[in-house]
């Protein structure tokens, strides 16, 4: 890690989509010990509390069967500013709230990286290609529309501006198993990187994966991973809305995040769509806190460091 300060930014929002509760996720990361499982790699640990949305209004522009597009709006302006503060101090882990916040995380991650003169990456783990723009969504959840937005596709009217779209190049999906035919035809044409469950069943997660880090890494890149909670099966899980069986094992999951933490690259990281109101015992949270130990060096037994450049 270029970073070891972690920065916990809680994002207690539900404004993504109608069905409520992901608003408790940053509660339920702090309750299952995110900041002490962290701490104990010997990580420093700084808990910055939760972010506000800013006051915002929805333009007219905008179509009319959006779920909570002021909300939005504010979400996202506010969560920009927090993503840039803290990407200057250390590694900000957004505690979601549910995929709509990545709409804010990672306009803040694209402007920081503009500034430092790098290039951004994305990682999406995900069941779902979150693609859609406004106008595109059929549901109106704009949680299914963070990577239309950070790319800088067209129909999110007053949005802040996106004045670093993220190379399309630069975005690699893994886990997908829903995706909309109006996302699949447009995603088709881009040179995004996708992976659904069949490729990964027939290659295995840690190919694609590892092509994408060694292209960061060549690029001196900044890396932000998005960590959708139904990117996993359901079946151990289960905390999420939007169930889709057929996702990553726990195996496969701890695998992507300890390569990832071989590769020394991630420099911001979402966890999102947790709803604790779902959740059993607890159990998905703290499967959550687990891989995001992974991915920040938690280890069974020391290893040589891979080499990704
Ligand atoms: N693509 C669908 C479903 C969806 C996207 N992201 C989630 N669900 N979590 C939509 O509503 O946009
Ligand atoms: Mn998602
Ligand atoms: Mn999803």
């Amino acid at each position: 890690m270029t970073h070891k300060t972690c920065i916990l930014i809680g994002a207690p929002m539900d404004s993504g989509k109608r069905r409520r509760g992901c608003l408790m996720g940053p509660d339920a990361y702090r309750v299952a010990e995110i900041g002490p499982a962290l701490t104990d790699l010997g990580l420093k640990v700084r808990d910055a509390g939760n972010v506000t949305p800013d006051d915002a209004r929805a333009p007219d522009a905008l179509p009319g069967h959006l779920h909570a597009p002021a909300e939005m709006i504010g979400w996202t302006s506010a969560l920009a500013r927090a993503a840039e503060e803290a990407l200057s101090q250390g590694v900000p882990i957004f505690l979601g709230g549910d995929h709509g916040l990545a709409l804010g995380s990672v306009l803040g991650a694209a402007n920081h990286a503009a500034n430092e003169g790098r290039p951004l990456f994305v990682l999406w783990l995900d069941a779902h290609t979150d693609y859609h723009t406004p106008q595109s969504t059929q549901s109106g959840n704009l949680h299914g529309a963070p990577l239309g937005y950070v790319t800088g596709r067209d129909g999110f009217h007053g949005f802040p501006e996106v004045a670093h779209p993220v190379p399309h190049e630069n975005i690699c999906l893994l886990g997908l198993r829903s995706v909309d035919p109006a996302e699949r035809d447009e995603l088709q044409r881009t040179d995004i990187r996708y992976h659904d469950m069949r490729s990964i069943d027939e290659t295995g997660i840690a190919r694609p994966l590892e092509a994408f880090l060694r292209d960061v890494a060549a690029a001196n890149g900044m890396l932000h991973v998005s960590l959708d909670v139904d990117f996993l099966d359901p079946s151990f899980a289960p905390a999420v809305g939007t169930t889709v069986p057929g996702g990553a094992t726990i195996r496969e999951a701890h695998l992507a995040m300890e390569i990832i933490c071989d590769s020394g690259l991630m420099t911001s990281l979402d966890l999102v769509e947790l709803n604790p109101f779902l959740d059993d015992r607890g159990r998905t949270a703290q499967v959550m806190v687990d891989l995001a130990a992974s991915a920040l060096g938690r280890r069974v037994f020391d290893r040589p460091t891979r080499a990704f450049s």
